[in-house]
């Protein structure tokens, strides 16, 4: 029997609390201020409206919907794969971007989920994640966040899609438990964080039930940093839009002893931060 999808509101209880303890992720509706997130929606229009008058592409533009922030970016990837990667560097510096995941929004939930009294911001770890349709070569394989980002064993992932994450559009997959398991051991078969893989990776996966939660847009999935989970591929037409966060608990015993540095976008290999976890 799958695990049933709480779908909580803010602000979070102590019964949300619990079920994020017991499956290590939660649903949370409507998570950031509305206003900050049209304004996102907004911006983001309004920057690629800039990248396709550049290229001459797509005017008229139609005026700005919620539901087409992203009206013209089809077109600029079909000229050219490289202007989406524009789009994608130019939407971290979008003001509301930045405001939105400084928002104490998060910091808040730290709270309420992991009692942390002094929650940390990853500072190399938030940022807008673009999956095009059909392009299946940034997808995560089967991790935890941990791994990659270091900071502290005690860490949430938010996780808001831009447009209505469905079954088509790919919403991320979740082992709910698996956090609970600790840190598996990781295999290293290349480099970056494709190349740090779990040690028996099918076996591992094959242990935990998978969940796959659809997510509306501006709806937040909370996701413990120890938690198994993967992308699915986005079968749509559209691209998928994420607003990934990262915060942690700076009170946890191996995020103080580590200094709380970064993972790999900080040069910290998580092979050379706890060799013992590597498996050849
Ligand atoms: O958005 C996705 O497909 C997965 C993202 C993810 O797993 C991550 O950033 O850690």
């Amino acid at each position: 029997m799958g695990t049933s999808i709480r779908k909580a509101t803010l602000p979070l209880t102590a019964e949300d609390a619990e079920f994020f303890a017991e499956f290590g992720f939660i649903y949370v509706r409507d998570f950031y201020p509305a206003e900050l997130f049209d304004r996102l929606l907004r911006e983001l229009h309004e920057l690629i409206g800039l990248v396709c008058e550049r290229e001459g592409i797509g005017q008229p533009r139609p005026q700005f919907a919620a539901s087409e922030f992203d009206a013209g970016l089809a077109l600029l990837l079909k000229r050219d794969r490289k202007l989406g990667g524009i789009v994608y560097e130019a939407a971290k510096k979008v003001p509301s971007h930045i405001q939105l995941v400084g928002h104490e929004v998060h910091t808040a939930a730290c709270r309420s989920l992991l009692n942390a009294r002094f929650p940390g911001f990853a500072s190399r770890g938030w940022g807008l994640r673009l999956d095009h349709p059909a392009e299946e070569v940034y997808l995560t394989q089967l991790h935890q966040d941990f791994v990659s980002q270091l900071c502290s064993l005690r860490g949430l992932v938010f996780w808001t899609p831009l447009r209505r994450a469905d079954a088509q559009l790919g919403p991320v997959v979740l082992y709910p438990g698996s956090h609970r398991h600790g840190v598996f051991p990781i295999q290293v078969k290349g480099s970056g964080s494709y190349g740090l893989r779990i040690h028996d990776e099918a076996q591992v996966e094959r242990r935990f039930e998978p969940c796959c939660p659809e997510v509306d847009v501006g709806d937040c999935v909370i996701i413990d940093s120890l938690l198994l989970h993967k992308s699915s591929p986005n079968r749509s037409t559209r691209t998928r839009w994420a607003l990934i966060t990262r915060y942690f608990d700076f009170l946890e015993p191996v995020g103080q002893s580590i200094g709380w540095i970064g993972g790999l976008q900080e040069g910290h290999p998580f092979d050379k931060v706890f060799p013992d976890k590597v498996r050849e």
